[in-house]
């Protein structure tokens, strides 16, 4: 049995209210607890889920540090392996209109006219250097992973000057594991800071974007797009569907993407456990836009970026036990809803401090802000150096922990390259959501997670065995962990299957025999 956790120094600051948890006997809680029914269809039309569907988003910004994503910084590379063996990770966010291509040590920084500051976006004067050092060293850490990547070129401030260069030496140095580029970052909120509010829309933004694209796509044979990466306006989809055929020329588009952040600002009295755990109702209705215009556009759809809460994340939600069971429920949901993949936030503290204005605002929310954090909150990946406190970025120390929302990944990930079973389930009163997949040696997995914070869940099931659990002592406490094996989940025979008790706020990866 192995148990993958937290590092000890987070987990200690809980060790008494561990201690605290109290040891059920599983059998005795057979009478107390509702009772559930599973019912697989598995003869229903199904969806297969891409090998790759794991992702991870970090902003542009990050590759201003060359030695970030770099094949020496071996405690990241683990721990994207460790999140996933195959992933695609994303790199844009609110920095990604910021950059600009330094080609040689002795090239001159452009300059740019600023516009105005919105509120949650990078101050106008923002402006970082990416280097072929950066590049080098990105595709050093890419096959280091195993992972692609999805590269975020300027639409901000681009130009096919300025970005076909860049584009040029991105594609020549990752290859095949260029999966894609976008042009632009939540282009539905240009108009807020970047473009003229009175004009931009759909058909501005279509005006700019598509001889941008064409031009980089002549420029560097081969070149691939995914857009228009909105942040929540997922109607902008199907409005493009709908102009796409009018085009004279289309640049190669594989893929449409949004955005996804459950709620927020972190100071919002809504953004709280209790509602992260609910069912949302806004994801099936963006992947409804989305499957529309995708269907119209013969492409994939994928969310390229979100998270629990925006502008950095909330203390005591985006980084707590809650934020794993979400995180995995997230993932499930959106593999069942056909998505080709979905790439969650994070970052070290200073490139994503400056994508949401400067400073992480649930810091202002919190009673001590130097007390050890993640920073971002809701990163599934920190640097434990800035989990120490101290400051925005705290100290980057080469060491990486997996943070709960990246446990919730961890645990979803599992259904990478399997094919989606319908089922129904059927929970009485209790908060709980069932997902099942056939893995391609053809056994059918089923994720139980039981979302709530005290009834337990009573499941009749198929016989299986119970291979992996995901918990924690308390939603609102950051010790995760997933256990190997039934961790003393306890099931019992029945005429043509059995019964599972889930204890509250616990997930199953249950395998059938
Ligand atoms: C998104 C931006 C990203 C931010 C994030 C946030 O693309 O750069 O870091 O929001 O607000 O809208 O946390």
């Amino acid at each position: 049995m192995s148990t993958l956790s937290l590092p000890r120094r987070r987990f200690l600051r809980h060790a008494s209210l561990a201690l605290a948890a109290v040891t059920l006997d599983p059998l005795s809680l057979f009478s107390q607890a509702p009772s559930a029914t599973l019912k697989l269809d598995a003869g229903a039309p199904t969806i297969i889920v891409p090998p790759d569907f794991i992702g991870l988003s970090y902003e542009a910004m990050q590759l201003e540090d060359p030695a970030f994503f770099s094949p020496k910084n071996t405690s990241l590379i683990a721990q994207f392996k460790a999140i996933s063996p195959r992933g695609v990770l994303r790199l844009g966010g609110n920095t990604s209109e910021f950059g600009w291509w330094k080609p040689t040590p002795s090239s001159q920084a452009p300059v740019r006219p600023h516009g105005k500051t919105d509120n949650g976006e990078p101050p106008p004067t923002t402006i970082f250097a990416i280097t072929p050092q950066a590049i080098r060293n990105l595709d050093g850490f890419l096959k280091a992973t195993g992972w692609t990547c999805i590269y975020g070129l300027n639409l901000g401030y681009g130009s096919a000057e300025a970005d076909i260069p860049e584009a040029r030496f991105v594609a020549q140095t990752l290859g095949p594991r260029l999966r894609y580029f976008q042009l632009g970052n939540e282009v539905d909120m240009f108009n807020r800071h970047l473009r003229d509010p009175k004009t931009w829309g759909v058909d501005q933004y279509l005006k700019e974007w598509v001889p941008l694209a064409l031009a980089v796509q002549k420029a560097v044979p081969g070149a691939k797009f995914g857009m228009p990466d909105v942040a929540s306006d997922v109607s902008w989809l199907p409005k493009i569907a709908d102009r796409w055929p009018s085009l004279s020329e289309k640049p190669n588009v594989i893929t449409l993407s949004h955005h996804y952040y459950w709620g927020g600002p972190p100071s919002s009295p809504n953004a709280n456990i209790e509602r992260l755990l609910k069912p949302s109702p806004a994801v099936a209705q963006k992947a409804a836009l989305a499957r529309e215009a995708a269907t119209k556009m013969s492409v994939p759809f994928r969310m390229t970026e979100g998270n629990t809460v925006y502008q950095g994340g909330k203390s005591g939600l985006s980084d707590v036990y809650a934020a794993a069971l979400w995180g995995a429920d997230y993932l499930f949901e959106l593999m069942s809803l056909g998505y080709s993949g979905v790439n969650l936030h994070g970052g070290s503290g200073h490139a994503q401090a400056v994508s949401v204005g400067g400073s992480l605002r649930g810091e202002q929310l919190m009673k001590d802000p130097n007390a050890p954090h993640p920073k971002p909150f809701y990163t599934p990946i920190a640097n434990e150096g800035t989990l120490a406190g101290s400051g925005v970025d705290g100290k980057l120390n080469g060491k990486y922990v997996i943070e709960p929302v990246g446990y919730g990944m961890k645990f979803a990930a599992r259904f990478a390259g399997t094919t989606m079973l319908p089922l129904e389930f059927h929970t009485g009163s209790v908060n709980a959501t069932a997902y099942a997949a056939r893995q391609k040696n053809g056994k059918v997995l089923i994720a139980v997670l039981n979302k709530d914070a005290t009834q337990n869940l009573t499941l009749n099931t198929p016989r299986g065995e119970v291979i992996e659990v995901l918990h924690g002592s308390a939603l609102d406490q950051p010790q995760t962990h997933i256990t190997s094996g039934s961790k003393g989940i306890k099931s019992i025979s029945e005429a043509g299957g059995q019964s599972i008790v889930i204890p509250a706020h616990t997930a199953i990866m249950l395998q059938l025999r």
